[in-house]
């Protein structure tokens, strides 16, 4: 509550607070403010008779439910945001006059969408993707635009080939299938003849496209930025988001399994961890490069498919985002905000990265037709929280009044007002990168190597995380129609490693590459998920409880989980009340029907001495589902018969014990680790 009563007090949400309207406890009235008499029954001549079209009240109600929808966004349409705010560390001065970074005592109000990149709005938020991480500063110096993404690059060089890249991954257009999946021909056909993809694809068939939370996956602005100083000197920039959390994925079963479970499960998770005060953190980090060291590495940097290994130029973190309110309405604020990478402040700047340029464009181009008109700017989400003043005018919605006669530049009359402002002043003056060519449709030879970074990445893997990347090739090139196509995928990924090459082509019945290889012997450990941070807090636990449990020892290990910051969460037969020794009783949140093991990160086997022949059924599939997903599982008292029964008790990740404050201190332990990759592989 301390922080700002949940960043209530910033400026964004103050400016907020003007448009909202809480309807609760009013009259109701027409959109012209007239007081309705009737809601349920239309004006009709007679009460059998036809319905009067003088009816004003049906006809507002109707024409409006009939343009309540707009078009969902191209890609990135099922969406998640919440508000927070920002803090630098330390001053940034040497490298960015950019004032939100100047001042660690300074809080900038942000507004954060999360997002899957290929499904509809209403589509599953668990499937094999790239996730969208677009961040709003709102400083006083303009909007700050920070849109990335949470896999480091991208499948394409050229934003030229950016509509051919959705066609592909889209459903296909004749029968508009799969829906939010690549697992299709025509996703594959795109990746085997546009080979610069081949290093983003090792990513999004790595444990990265399928996080477990929003909360636990890092967020990278991937284009080569520049970051300007107050002298005028630049660096090249890349920046990174760094989950406090650590990152962490799910099990492909089970991220499949829980789009059936609870569409909503990222949303929800991010949604109730606010709400419970639980609020996601990420570091800002920059990786920064000089000017004249623009050359020095072994690949383009201004080549989107590249990542700079961070061994090799190390990630400063230079401040945390915290997000801490959940939006009021999420078609206001999420669905009606609208992000743009040109939406730059002083001190930051563009490269010539050519996919950076080519968005440049896309998004006010889409932005006119998604929020009807050129002043989409002026909806409440999207406002500067600093003055704006120009001599755009009109359009489609336009709220501001602007007053008097004078809207042109320059003018007499107005005194020459609305002014521009000298750098001095904070006018943004763009970059002078010189700048020499000749006009043509080409791409640099330096932008030619597809396959070495895809090798670093495969190199960097564990062996549990290798072995899923080959699982999801074999589940994505599995699901392929076309022989050829998947043929020519394996042939192509054989330029990555052949050992991924030959274990996919066995999986999906083709042959053997022909040629293949890399010599590519380098790693960045920093790109494994196994070097992550650990953490248990935030986590939960599905806890076991039938009737007859021992209440002191349980209550007291789940107090204990609890101080971890771990979330218990109480499994039974029914809701209501479940009666345990010493007087104890809990009260079950859901029951089998309700809860399945893919919605928890572990499992407490409770037990008690009078369950049922059914709850134990159940209980024993709960259990083997989550062994299956590797997940830490715990048992103390009749509990334990399960996983005895169940033959678990000698795994890994499989923690027993009678002594609750010990049992509590292993298991949560346990719990931090996240998964246990080294049980047999299902
Ligand atoms: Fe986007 N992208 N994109 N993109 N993108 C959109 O803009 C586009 C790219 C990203 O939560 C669209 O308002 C082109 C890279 C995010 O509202 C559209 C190219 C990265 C979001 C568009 C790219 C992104 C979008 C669709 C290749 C990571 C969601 C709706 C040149 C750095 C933002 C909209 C939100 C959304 C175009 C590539 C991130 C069509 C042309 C690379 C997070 O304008």
């Amino acid at each position: 509550m301390s922080d700002a009563s949940h960043g209530k007090k910033n400026k964004k949400n103050k400016q907020l607070e003007q448009f909202r309207s809480d309807d609760n406890g009013k009259k109701m009235t027409t959109d012209q403010g007239v007081k309705v008499s009737e809601d349920e029954f239309s004006l009709k001549a007679g009460e059998r008779g036809p319905t009067l079209m003088e009816d004003f009240h049906f006809r507002e109600k109707m024409t409006h439910f009939d343009h309540e929808r707009i078009p969902e966004r191209a890609v990135h349409a099922r969406g998640f945001a919440a508000h927070g705010e920002f803090q630098v560390y330390e001053s940034m001065k040497e490298y960015t006059k950019a004032g939100f970074l100047q001042d660690p005592s300074v809080k900038t109000p942000v507004f954060v969408r999360f997002s899957t990149v290929a499904g509809s709005k209403g589509s599953g938020e668990t499937v094999r993707d790239a996730r969208g991480f677009a961040t709003k500063f709102y400083t006083e110096e303009g909007n700050y635009d920070l849109v990335g993404n949470n896999i480091p690059v991208f499948f394409i060089q050229d934003a030229i080939k950016f509509p051919d890249l959705v066609h592909a991954l889209k459903p296909e257009p004749h029968n508009e299938m799969p829906q939010a999946a690549t697992a299709h021909d025509t996703f594959w056909d795109f990746v085997a003849n546009n080979q610069e993809a081949a290093h983003m694809v090792m990513w999004a068939m790595s444990d990265r496209a399928i996080p477990r939370s929003f909360r636990m996956m890092e967020g990278f602005g991937v284009h080569t930025f520049r970051l300007v100083n107050e002298q005028g000197e630049a660096h090249f920039v890349k920046f990174h988001w760094k989950p406090v959390l650590g990152t962490h994925s799910l099990v492909w079963d089970e991220a499949q399994k829980i789009n059936g479970k609870n569409p909503d499960f990222h949303r929800g998770d991010l949604y109730q961890s606010i709400e419970d005060g639980d609020f996601p953190e990420y570091e800002l980090g920059v990786q920064i490069i000089k000017e004249e060291d623009e050359f020095n590495l072994d690949f383009d940097i201004l080549d989107p498919t590249k990542l700079w290994p961070e061994e090799d130029v190390p990630v400063k973190l230079i401040g945390k985002m915290t997000l801490n309110r959940n939006v009021d309405n999420v078609f206001a604020e999420t669905e009606q905000v609208a992000f743009h990478p040109g939406n730059v402040v002083p001190g930051i700047d563009f490269s010539n990265d050519p996919l950076l340029q080519g968005r440049l464009f896309s998004y006010t181009d889409t932005q006119l037709i998604r929020l009807g008109g050129p002043n989409f700017h002026e909806l409440p989400i999207n406002r500067p929280v600093c003055p704006y003043h120009n001599n755009q005018r009109d359009g489609y919605g336009r709220m501001t009044i602007n007053k008097g006669p004078v809207s042109y530049h320059n003018n007499s009359l107005a005194d020459n007002t609305p002014a521009t402002s000298s750098e001095e002043e904070g006018g943004y003056v763009h970059y002078q990168e010189k700048v020499e060519g000749r006009k043509v449709r080409k791409r640099s030879e330096s932008f030619k190597d597809h396959f070495s970074q895809a090798t670093l990445f495969w190199n960097s893997m564990s062996e549990p995380e290798k072995q899923h990347i080959i699982s999801a090739f074999s589940f994505e090139l599995g699901k392929v129609g076309s022989k050829s196509v998947q043929q020519q995928n394996v042939d192509m990924f054989a330029n990555v490693s052949l050992d991924l090459a030959k274990a996919v082509a066995d999986n999906i019945g083709v042959d053997h590459p022909q040629g293949g290889g890399s010599d590519v012997t380098k790693s960045s450990p920093a790109l494994s998920q196994k070097n992550t941070k650990k953490n248990p807090s935030t986590r939960k636990v599905a806890v076991l409880v039938g009737e007859g449990f021992d209440g002191t020892e349980v209550s007291s290990v789940l107090a204990a989980l609890k101080v971890e910051g771990v979330i218990p969460e109480i499994i039974s037969e029914k809701l209501g009340n479940v009666k345990g020794s010493d007087n104890i009783e809990f009260t079950a949140d859901h029951t089998f029907l309700t809860v399945d093991s893919v919605l928890f990160d572990a499992v407490y086997a409770v037990g008690g001495s009078k369950v049922s022949d059914r709850f134990h059924q159940d209980a024993m599939y709960f259990i083997d589902e989550a062994f299956r997903h590797f997940k830490p599982l715990g048992a103390t008292h009749e509990g334990k018969k399960w996983l005895k029964k169940a033959d678990l008790v000698n795994s890994k990740g499989v923690v027993l014990g009678d002594d609750s404050s010990e049992f509590a201190s292993n298991f949560s332990k346990a719990i931090a680790s996240h998964r246990f990759w080294d049980r047999q592989l299902i």
